[in-house]
């Protein structure tokens, strides 16, 4: 089964599931792979591997081949540039940062990444990703030139969601920014939720089981957390079981009804 079929699999069995985002910067290779695999151990569904600023391939290829073998959870790179691809990992969010006011990130960067994954990385599975900034945004929201949706906005990002899913995204991500001081708002998440059948993927600031399950409960098919893991393992433990019980309930309840 390919990644994103397997991510698809997982969202249709527990409702809503847990990714959890290293930055190969802000660790060494050692504690790279003693987190990936504590986050695996914890019930993370998926490692995804990226940094909005600047990771070598080198660096990316060395941390990664020393997971490949250990790791049964699927390790997809999230790119902050073309750089940051490997043919150690398993699949790539090939993402556009759709709310950006400069083209290359909307479509420029996309153009030098599939020449890529055409010579040299056939083995990546390429994931298409709409990628929203909103709120505060994050260094990726500076980086990328992004105009964020106020986290109040719910129309706005509704109105790029629907456009994600028209133009043929695989999935939507509502982006906060790492260490945003609010993570997006559960009625933004529920309004888009209501709209769009793509899995909407949901993350920045998220750092307490109870915002993590607020944002299962309002319909996030997948939440991804970064920080809290080099943070507060502990915390990120009850994030993860959070996220599955809200997931569940959820799904239960639609059930129901
Ligand atoms: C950033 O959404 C992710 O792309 C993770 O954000 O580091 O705030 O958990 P945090």
């Amino acid at each position: 089964m390919g990644v994103k079929d397997y991510l698809i699999s997982r969202i249709n069995e527990l409702g809503t599931i847990h990714m959890t985002l290293l930055d190969p910067d802000k660790v060494t290779a050692r504690e790279f792979r003693e987190l990936a695999l504590m986050v695996q151990e914890y019930g993370s569904d998926a490692l995804m591997v990226g940094g909005s600023l600047g990771i070598s391939e080198g660096q990316l290829d060395e941390y990664l081949s020393a997971v490949k073998g250990s790791l049964k959870i699927p390790v997809i790179l999230f790119p902050g540039s073309v750089a940051n691809l490997s043919k150690y990992a398993d699949a790539v969010f090939f993402l556009s940062v759709l709310n950006s006011a400069d083209p290359y990130f909307i479509v420029g960067a996309q153009i030098q990444a599939s020449v890529l994954l055409i010579k040299r990385f056939r083995n990546l599975e390429p994931i298409s990703l709409a990628y929203i900034i909103v709120g505060d945004g994050g260094a990726v929201g500076y980086v990328s030139h992004a105009r964020p949706i106020p986290y109040d906005r719910d129309d706005i990002a509704l109105a790029y969601a629907y456009a994600a899913q028209l133009m043929g995204f695989d999935m939507i991500y509502l982006e906060a920014g790492s260490g945003a001081r609010e993570p997006i708002r559960p009625r933004m998440v529920s309004k888009v939720k209501l709209l769009v059948s793509k899995p909407v993927i949901v993350g920045g600031g998220i750092r307490d089981p109870g915002k993590a399950a607020e944002l299962a409960l309002a319909g996030a098919d997948a939440i991804v957390t970064g920080t809290i893991v080099e943070e507060n393992p502990e915390l990120l433990k009850d994030i993860i079981m959070a996220v599955h019980e809200s997931g569940i309930k959820r799904k239960s309840s639609l059930k129901r009804n």
